[in-house]
């Protein structure tokens, strides 16, 4: 799946101009229980007390992240080994009606919803850019429309619409709304609304080796979140792409967009979704070399990937990570509902397959860079 930030899609109906250079462990007490009799656990350093509603713990342990399988991709190598503190993850992506009690509380008015600002894409686009008709820059989203046949899979243009009054409460336009959806996972939320409601909920997006060593279940090494297979005739373990994309959905697996949380198994840690259904934001700033710069460490503790951005593809478009892959991700074009796939967005934009889930660290919360 390619990234399309809305700056990108604003800006396709604008001639190219010139311009691209990068900016940038003892003693023991007698009186206590011999350590042999205490069962090993993988949530045995879970903390005491309740957990938070609707979290799970993942506990803290090393793994070896980037991409295993022939679908790997370079900026997912080289593998490197990553050590990470226990944290509490949602065992969902945010619902429509967990994020409508946000709105409702707080007045809040995601960018999908608001005007874009021609000084804000200005930062984002080379010097001498000229400013895009002002017909482009309404409150609009990026939504999902199938084509009629096969199309070339270079030019993402051809399946994603800039259609104004698309947002979270419309997924689909104006004319659609999410009646009956509570349950849905909510879309159309750029990387600024997720940090918004991370505040609000007492809770921070996951750092992209948080979210990928959680997605894995504890199961190293596996191509899938579910294991080594593909997802195809009756493996259909996930909301993904039946057929061929962007033209050909079977829906086998029984949803044509987003499908109610829940609807598919829970991975070991007890998380829903983590492949397919839709994308979600990671707090992590994209570079295409953080994986070889992380493995000039013996082990990364707790990476929280690089200080700023650079997208090789766009150089002055900064961007962040998503995870997952979406009810759009297919075996023909992108199989990001791999564990190490990554997608890189402009943390300004909301798509129609765009969501997220929050963790909680155990102490306090990190603040992304
Ligand atoms: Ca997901």
């Amino acid at each position: 799946m390619s990234h399309l930030p809305r700056v990108a899609w604003i800006l396709t109906v604008l001639p190219a101009c010139g311009g691209s250079d990068p900016q940038p462990a003892g003693t023991v007490d007698a009186a206590a229980p011999l350590p042999c009799c205490e069962t090993p656990s993988r949530f045995a350093t879970a903390p005491a007390g309740d957990a938070p509603p609707g979290m799970v713990w993942i506990p803290a342990e090393e793994f070896d992240m980037g991409g295993f399988g022939p679908e790997a991709r370079p900026d997912e190598l080289p593998v490197h080994r990553v050590k990470l503190d226990g944290f509490w993850m949602d065992a969902t992506e945010v619902t429509n009606a967990q994020f409508a009690r946000f709105v409702e509380e707080t007045g809040y008015v995601t960018l999908a919803e608001r005007k874009p600002e021609w000084e804000e894409i200005q930062k984002q686009v080379p010097p001498g850019t000229p400013k895009p008709d002002d017909s482009m820059l309404v409150a609009a989203s990026l939504v999902f429309v199938p084509t009629k046949g096969p199309v070339s899979l270079e030019d993402y243009t051809q399946w994603w619409t800039w259609m104004p009054g698309a947002n979270w409460r419309h997924p689909q336009g104006p004319d659609s709304d999410i009646v009956g959806k509570d349950d849905h996972p909510v879309v159309h939320v750029a990387w600024d609304d997720a940090i918004v409601y991370g505040v609000w909920a007492k809770k921070r997006l996951p750092s992209e080796a948080e979210w990928e060593y959680a997605c894995r279940g504890g199961a190293e090494h596996k191509r899938f979140p579910w294991g080594d297979d593909p997802p195809a005739g009756k493996n259909l373990p996930a909301n993904v792409w039946q057929g061929k994309f962007p033209y050909d959905n079977s829906v086998a697996d029984g949803h044509r967009l987003t499908a109610p949380v829940k609807s598919f198994p829970a991975n070991f840690y007890g998380l829903y979704d983590m492949g397919g259904n839709v994308w979600e934001w990671c707090q992590d700033w994209y570079r295409a070399d953080t994986y070889a710069e992380a493995a000039k460490a013996k082990v990364a503790v707790n990476p929280q990937g690089p200080d700023s951005s650079f997208d090789p593809d766009e150089p002055y478009m900064p961007k962040r990570i998503q995870r997952g892959g979406s009810f759009l991700c297919a075996d023909n074009f992108c199989t990001s509902y791999r564990p190490s796939a990554r997608m890189k967005t402009s943390p300004d934009t909301g798509m129609s397959h765009s969501g997220f889930r929050c963790v909680r660290s155990n102490a306090s919360a990190t603040a992304p860079k």
